[in-house]
């Protein structure tokens, strides 16, 4: 990476005061790892600092420490707004409207669009909290236990327990690297990928019990119905799609969610070989080669047979 680049935002982040550190959306592990990493060790270097999350914190991550500093909306004036782990500027959601466009974004997706003044976007790292591990030294930044929790979780979540295509030894070294700093793989592991309510696992049994196999395609649906008598609050599938990934001599995995506004969300996953992407662009959704997804108008029953129709067609074209 860009030396003078890596200088400019050394010297950034020396210069300001008020600094916003906000992040995506629906966020995720390395969402709010990466804001309370780069958040804490800059509190800790002297600065004000706002940590933002349009969306909050999900329940799993609540645990992290500075967690409760984490606001929906930004308030007052900075003297810099840092982008975390988001692709694109729309990404945070619409609370920075009256604010100045981004100074820095520092991220890992490849789609990045480079809308900041300073971007440092490394998409070979396999979180945004990699990248900070790596350049946090770089900024005269300290990384004490708190901070090291933060990235640890960043790097864990996004690698699914290091366990995807992209997990590399450099990661492995990083993360051996914040074990050292304090921060506890066990238990961070366990918090943020293991752990879940009881009602989320009783909606699995729905959805578990429904499943449907043919050739190398299996899929089942959730109902607002299941939801209901599962007591789930979530709208999503509470990650029941990754345990059907672990089903042997399957291509492809489809489920399809109700909604309460008429429409279905439908998520894929697919082995490496096929591209997902394509087939929730048809339906109006979008995403990654081996995982997309989509929300669909209509009935779960008629979405259901569009999207497998489509989607069969992936298998009979590979
Ligand atoms: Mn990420």
């Amino acid at each position: 990476m860009d030396k003078s680049l890596l200088s400019s935002v050394a010297e950034e982040f020396k210069k300001a005061q008020r600094i916003l550190v906000i992040s995506h959306v629906r966020p995720d592990g390395d969402a709010i790892g990466s804001i309370l990493g780069l958040g804490l060790s800059l509190q800790i270097a002297g600065k004000a600092i706002q940590m933002v999350s349009a969306d909050g914190i999900p329940t799993s991550f609540r645990h992290l420490p500075g967690s409760s500093q984490v606001a929906k909306q930004p308030d007052g004036h900075f003297d810099l707004i840092v982008f975390v782990d988001c692709a694109d500027i729309d990404r945070v959601g619409d609370v920075l409207k009256d604010y100045p466009p981004p100074d820095i974004n520092i991220d890992h997706h490849p789609t990045n669009t480079h809308y900041a003044r300073f971007n440092i976007v490394d998409p070979n790292a396999v979180a945004t909290a990699e990248i900070l591990a790596e350049k946090m030294s770089f900024f005269d930044l300290w990384i004490n236990q708190e901070v090291a929790t933060a990235l640890l979780t960043g790097i864990v979540t996004d690698t699914l327990g290091f366990r995807t295509d992209n997990t590399s030894p450099k990661a492995l070294r990083f993360a051996a690297d914040l074990m050292e700093k304090g921060a506890d793989l066990p238990s961070l592991y366990y918090r943020s990928l293991i752990q879940r309510p009881f009602e989320a696992v009783r909606y699995w049994g729905a959805g578990l019990s429904q499943l449907k196999r043919e050739d190398r395609i299996v899929w089942t649906n959730l109902s607002l119905a299941d939801r209901e008598s599962a007591g789930y609050s979530g709208r999503d599938d509470a990650d029941l799609v990754n345990v059907l990934t672990t089903i042997n001599d399957v291509d492809l995995v489809v489920i399809f969610i109700e909604q309460t506004n008429g429409r279905v969300k439908v998520s894929w996953r697919a082995r490496p070989g096929y591209d997902v992407a394509k087939i929730a662009q048809v339906f109006g959704g979008g995403g990654h080669t081996l995982a997309a997804g989509a929300e669909v108008d209509g009935k779960l029953e008629d979405v259901q047979e569009r999207v497998l129709k489509s989607t069969r067609k992936l298998i009979e074209n590979r």
